[in-house]
C-alpha cells in the first residue's frame, strides 16, 4: 500500500503534492516549520522537526510510510542527510526532487565560493552596498565585515536582532519576479549580490536583475550530499512511485 512522506518547503515540493494529491494518493506533506504562515498544500501537512535521525525512522515506521521523498531545498543539508540515514533504518525508499544548480553566461559576473565563510572572504574590502540574499539563518559570519551596508530580506519579521548591527531588510516571500527584484536593487543602489546557489525558478529572479544592471554575484555552491537517487522533475518522482500514466504524468 504505497503512503508517502514529502519533505517539503521548496517551489518543486509543492508542485510535486499538487500531482500527488490530484492522484488522490496517500501522502503527508512536511514544513520543518522555520515561517510563520507556510504556503497551505493540498494534502495532510505536519508541521516541525522529527527528532534526528531516530525521531525520523519512528515516524516512518509508526505511520507506514512505503515511500520517502526528500523534496527540500539544496541548502536543507541536515534534513537531507538525515532522510538518507533515517531511510536506510526504517528500510523505506528514499527518492530526492532536486532542481540543478543555476549556471552563468557570459552576461554573467558571478565568483563562485564553497561556502558561507568563503564568501565572507570573497567581499571587497571598500565599504559596499551588499545584498545578502540567503535568508535569516547565516547571517553571522558577515558581521566579520560591518563596514559594508547590508540589505537583508525575510520571510517574516525579524523577532530577536539581526546579527548585523545597521542592515536595512525587506519583508518578502518568494517567488519573486525580475521587475521587483530590478526594482529593489535600484532603488536600494546595490552594488554586489550573495546569493546561494539554490537552482529553481523562485529564487532567479535576481540573478536576472543583476545581469540586466552589470552587477557582480558572490554565488554560494550547495553543501556535497552523501549518495543517494536523485531525480530533476515531478514526472520521474511519480515513475518512482509507480504511478506515472501512459498518457502523461
Ligand atoms: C519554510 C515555506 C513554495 C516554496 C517557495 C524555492 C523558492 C520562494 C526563494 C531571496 C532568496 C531563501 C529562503 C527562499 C526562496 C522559495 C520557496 C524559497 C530564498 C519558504 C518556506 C519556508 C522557507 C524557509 C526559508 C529559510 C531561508 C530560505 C528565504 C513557506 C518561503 C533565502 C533560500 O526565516 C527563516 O528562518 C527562513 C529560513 C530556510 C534560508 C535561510 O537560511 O534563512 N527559505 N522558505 C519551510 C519549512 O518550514 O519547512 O513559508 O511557504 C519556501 C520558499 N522559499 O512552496 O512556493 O523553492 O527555493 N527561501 C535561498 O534560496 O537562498 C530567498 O531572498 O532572493
Ligand atoms: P536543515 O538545516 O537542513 O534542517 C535542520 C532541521 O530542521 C532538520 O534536522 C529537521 O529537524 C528540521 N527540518 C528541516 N526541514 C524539514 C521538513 N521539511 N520537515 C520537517 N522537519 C524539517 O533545514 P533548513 O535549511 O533550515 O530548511 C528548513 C526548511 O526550509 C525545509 O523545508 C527546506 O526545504 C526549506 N527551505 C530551506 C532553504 C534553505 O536555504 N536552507 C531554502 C528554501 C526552503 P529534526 O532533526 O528535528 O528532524
Amino acid at each position: 500500500m504505497t503512503r508517502i512522506l514529502l519533505l517539503g518547503g521548496t517551489t518543486e515540493a509543492s508542485s510535486l503534492a499538487r500531482k500527488l494529491a490530484a492522484k488522490g494518493l496517500d501522502a503527508v506533506f512536511s514544513y520543518a516549520g522555520r515561517t510563520d504562515d507556510p504556503v497551505q498544500q493540498p494534502l495532510p501537512t505536519r508541521i516541525g522537526g522529527f527528532g534526528g535521525i531516530s525521531g525520523l525512522a519512528d515516524y516512518l515506521r509508526f505511520e507506514n510510510i512505503s515511500h520517502l521523498i526528500d523534496a527540500t531545498h539544496p541548502f536543507a543539508a541536515g534534513m537531507s542527510r538525515n532522510a538518507i540515514a533515517a531511510a536506510e533504518l526504517a528500510n523505506i525508499p528514499l527518492c530526492a526532487l532536486e532542481r540543478a544548480p543555476w549556471t552563468a553566461n557570459e552576461a554573467d559576473a558571478w565568483t563562485h565560493v564553497a561556502n558561507i565563510p568563503a564568501a565572507v572572504s570573497a567581499l571587497p574590502e571598500e565599504p559596499t552596498r551588499i545584498f545578502l540574499a540567503i535568508g535569516r539563518q547565516n547571517l553571522a559570519p558577515f558581521a566579520a565585515k560591518p563596514w559594508h551596508q547590508y540589505l537583508l530580506r525575510f520571510v517574516d519579521p525579524p523577532i530577536c536582532p539581526v546579527p548585523l548591527a545597521g542592515a536595512e531588510h525587506v519583508i518578502a516571500r518568494g517567488p519573486f519576479t525580475e521587475a521587483d527584484d530590478l526594482k529593489l536593487l535600484k532603488t536600494r543602489r546595490i552594488k554586489l549580490i550573495v546569493a546561494k546557489n539554490s537552482g529553481g525558478s523562485g529564487a532567479r529572479a535576481k540573478l536576472d536583475a543583476a545581469r540586466v544592471l552589470g552587477l557582480p554575484v558572490i554565488m554560494i555552491d550547495r553543501p556535497a550530499m552523501p549518495t543517494r537517487l536523485v531525480v530533476h522533475d515531478v514526472a520521474a518522482v511519480l515513475a518512482w512511485i509507480g504511478h506515472s500514466d501512459v498518457l502523461g504524468v
